[in-house]
């Protein structure tokens, strides 16, 4: 039997346990202005009205985190991170996911945040490492960790676990312990290549068998460019449960997407008596 670590997040109120015996922790996506002008818009004129609209939105739907990406091109993105981070804390009381390619923003990030944060993320590049580490070190956060490093993303899942292995060995050697990082296979689209699924399961059961940590994936990735995303996100995503995913970041207020989390968390012995199940079906049908 592998291991079954289990991380613990938090916002100043809340505590959210991340584990394979317990229920699918949905880490909403749509607080991330990447392909949304209006956001990219608003967000670069400090309005963070659709923001807080999509935080709201978004729990009620099923979230159990957020992610929160505030990557617009050209913006001081530090400062516009740590702004949005509070603006989402003053709507949503769920622990929060800090998701940012600059090192800075996420260390930004991580003085104004509230609690035990998960930092979106660290990949097996030196510089990433060098940078990421410290600071998730030092204000006790978790840690995603990419498979990817200076060569780029693995092709083989074998290549993929040896990243992953990377990452667990340099932030163990900072105090990091394995329950503190969440690994992220990397999910590439079935538009561009239709192995990229299979790859993706198969690094999963990888890393799992070899470390028992928890998995996340950008889940909705796998569909970019593909028609009618929602029935392949669906689908994948509860394949990806039964391959040991644990806190997909995805977008709850989609049912088919919601519905397959929950119908694989039955199907996987995750839900007593079928009460999540029965209760999302009575938030429905009150809609
Ligand atoms: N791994 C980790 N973090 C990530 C990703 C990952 N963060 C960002 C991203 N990938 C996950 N988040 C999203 C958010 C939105 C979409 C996909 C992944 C998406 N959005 C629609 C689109 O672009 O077509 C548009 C949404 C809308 O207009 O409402 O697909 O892989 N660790």
């Amino acid at each position: 039997m592998s291991k079954n670590l289990t991380t613990i997040v938090s916002s100043k109120t809340k505590t959210v346990e991340i584990n394979r015996d317990m229920p699918t922790v949905i880490i909403g996506e749509r607080i991330n202005p990447t392909g949304r002008k209006k956001v990219s818009a608003a967000l670069a004129e400090g309005n963070f009205d659709i923001v807080r609209q999509d935080a709201i939105a978004q729990v009620a739907a099923g979230a159990d985190m957020l992610d929160v990406n505030a990557g617009v091109p050209g913006a001081d993105e530090p400062s516009l991170l740590t702004k949005v981070l509070q603006a989402v804390m003053e709507v949503t009381d769920v622990p929060l996911s800090i998701d940012s390619n600059d090192t800075n923003a996420l260390a930004a990030g991580l003085t104004v945040y509230e609690g035990k944060a998960l930092v979106n993320s660290v990949n097996g590049e030196e510089r990433s490492l060098k940078a990421v580490l410290p600071p998730v070190k030092e204000h006790g956060a978790a840690v995603i960790g990419l498979c990817m490093d200076d060569d780029g993303i693995p092709e083989t899942s074998e290549g993929r676990l040896a990243v992953a292995a990377k990452i667990i060995e340099q932030a163990g050697k900072l105090g990091i312990p394995p329950e503190d990082i969440i690994i992220d296979p990397l999910t590439l689209t079935m538009g561009a290549d239709t192995k990229a699924g299979l790859i993706t399961l198969k690094t999963i059961e990888l890393v799992i068998e070899e470390f028992g940590v928890n998995i996340t994936m950008g889940a909705s990735n796998i569909s970019f460019g593909l028609p009618d995303r929602k029935y392949i996100n669906a689908a994948s995503i509860a394949m990806a449960i039964h391959a040991g995913v644990t806190c997909p970041i995805t977008n709850p207020l989609v049912t088919e997407v919601r519905s397959a989390i929950l119908a694989a968390d039955l199907t996987m012995g995750k839900d007593d008596n079928a009460m999540r199940w029965i209760k999302a079906y009575r938030q429905r049908q009150a809609e």
